[in-house]
């Protein structure tokens, strides 16, 4: 097994760095800074072609979309730990709630991250982000509901939870974290106390 990530702090490649961890799977993590140009430049795209993190290696293999490569790391070398399978019980919920993280939410996440922080501020245009608060809310309304009175998404902490995790620490470090509800402030607290967690958020370059 040669398993190799390119990591850039605080983008998706967090969920990877994340499930690495979690999984104790033995696996190079390059970190370099997040610098956007240099994601569209002739080195990285040879690596991805969509210019955008995170990518892996696994040998000559290489795997993009962050839920997609957590879910490989756990069923290919970790006997599916934090995994789900279709004849759990818990399946159905699993599958939505790692769709849910990225397909769900992902693009307002991003329309926030956009809208909030990374466009300068004469480039962001209000009902954009209106728009982007507002769909960010409604998912995160859902959440609550199905969070109340939970630990986690499932009975116990799942590849799931770093799916959705991750999204959630976009809301926050965008200084949205005031749409979050008690029971998501306090799942948000309680997935980020993990080890795992404070390893992958650590990766410096
Ligand atoms: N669905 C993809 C999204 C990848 C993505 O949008 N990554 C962002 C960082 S979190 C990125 O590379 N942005 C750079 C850019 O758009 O220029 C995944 O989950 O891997």
């Amino acid at each position: 097994m040669s398993l190799k990530l390119i990591h850039f702090p605080l983008t998706r490649s967090l969920r990877v760095a994340w499930a690495i961890h979690e999984l104790g799977i033995d696996a190079e993590i390059e970190t370099r800074p997040f610098d956007r140009p240099k994601l569209k430049e002739a080195e990285y795209l040879a690596m991805n072609p969509t210019g955008k993190t995170p990518v892996l290696f696994d040998g000559d293999k290489r795997i993009i979309e962050s839920v997609a490569i957590i879910q490989y790391l756990s069923n290919r070398y970790a006997d599916g730990r934090l995994s789900r399978k279709p004849s759990d019980s818990d399946y159905a919920d699993y599958l939505q709630f790692m769709e849910f993280g990225e397909a769900g939410m992902g693009g307002y996440a991003g329309m926030l991250v956009a809208q909030t922080a990374i466009l300068p501020e004469e480039q962001r245009i209000e009902a954009m982000r209106i728009w982007a608060i507002n769909e960010t809310k409604n998912c995160l309304n859902f959440l609550e509901e199905h969070l109340t009175g939970r630990d986690y998404l499932l009975d116990e902490f799942s590849l799931a939870d770093i799916s959705v995790g991750y999204i959630l620490f976009l809301v926050k470090v965008t200084r949205n974290g005031n749409l979050m509800g008690d029971a998501m402030r306090a799942y948000y607290d309680r997935v980020t106390a993990r080890e795992a967690w404070a390893k992958a958020s650590a990766l410096a370059p």
